[in-house]
C-alpha cells in the first residue's frame, strides 16, 4: 500500500480466533466485577499504578488528536479535606433544594447523602479537567473538538486501567464543581468533569445490590 507522510505501519498483535473469543470473554469478566465503592482503606497507592493507569487514559482517542484533558493527582491530605469541605457544601444544597423528588428517589437505592468521608479517606482524588481550547506558546487560543466525548472516553479507559490494576474507584460529580479550578490553580478554560476517587476498598465493604442490563436491552444487532 502506498504510503502517506506522516503516516506509520500499524502493529497489532494478531491473535487466533479462539485468543480473540478467550480475550473477549475474560475481559468481560473481569469488567462485569467493577463497582462504584464509596468505603476505602487509607492504604496508600504506589504512584506507578497511577501513572500507568493515566498514560491508558491518554491513550483515548479524540477530536482532531488535540487529547483536550488534563489530570490532577491529589494525594496531600490538606488539600483533599479543602475539597471535601466544598463539595460537602455543594452536595448540602443538592440533597435540600437542588434535586427533585424524582431525582432523590432514583438516588435512594444507592443510599448516598451529602457526607462525603471518602474524599479524605481514599489515598487518591484524580480531578479531571475538559480543555475547551489549549494555549499555544504565544497564547494564542487553538481549539479542540467532541471536548466531552473525548474526556468521557479517556475517563471511561482510567476507570478500566485501575480497575483492572486491583483498585475501587467511585465517579464522583459534586455538582456544580468550578471550587476544583480555585482549589487546584486550574485555568478557566478548563472545565472540571469529574473527581475520580481511587483506592483498595475498605475491609468488608458492601455495595448496593444493583443488576446491569442484559445485551438484550442495551444493544440491537441488525
Ligand atoms: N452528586 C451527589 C448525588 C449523586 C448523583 C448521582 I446521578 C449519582 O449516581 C450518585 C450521587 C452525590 O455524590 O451524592
Amino acid at each position: 500500500m502506498a504510503k502517506n507522510k506522516g503516516f506509520i505501519p500499524l502493529n497489532l498483535p494478531s491473535l487466533s480466533e479462539t485468543e480473540m473469543q478467550v480475550a473477549a470473554e475474560q475481559f468481560y469478566r473481569q469488567m462485569s466485577q467493577r463497582r462504584s465503592v464509596r468505603e476505602f482503606s487509607p492504604k496508600p497507592i504506589a504512584d506507578s499504578i497511577i501513572e500507568h493507569a493515566l498514560l491508558a487514559a491518554g491513550s483515548a482517542p479524540s477530536g482532531a488528536n488535540m487529547q483536550p484533558w488534563h489530570f490532577v493527582v491529589i494525594r496531600d491530605a490538606d488539600t483533599k479535606r479543602s475539597i471535601r469541605e466544598a463539595a460537602e457544601a455543594e452536595e448540602r444544597e443538592l440533597y435540600a433544594h437542588r434535586a427533585s423528588k424524582e431525582w432523590l428517589e432514583a438516588l435512594a437505592p444507592l443510599g448516598t447523602d451529602a457526607n462525603k468521608p471518602f474524599l479524605e479517606t481514599a489515598p487518591v482524588l484524580i480531578a479531571i479537567f475538559l480543555q475547551k481550547y489549549s494555549l499555544d506558546e504565544n497564547g494564542n487560543k487553538r481549539k479542540h473538538y467532541y471536548t466531552s466525548e473525548s474526556v468521557g472516553i479517556a475517563t471511561g479507559l482510567l476507570i478500566t486501567a485501575l480497575h483492572q490494576s486491583g483498585l475501587a474507584t467511585l465517579t464522583h460529580t459534586p455538582s456544580p464543581m468550578k471550587f476544583l479550578n480555585r482549589i487546584l490553580h486550574r485555568p478557566s478554560y478548563e472545565r472540571p468533569m469529574i473527581l475520580l476517587v481511587c483506592g483498595y476498598p475498605a475491609s468488608g465493604v458492601t455495595v448496593p445490590d444493583i443488576r446491569r442490563k442484559s445485551l438484550d436491552e442495551i444493544a440491537t444487532f441488525i
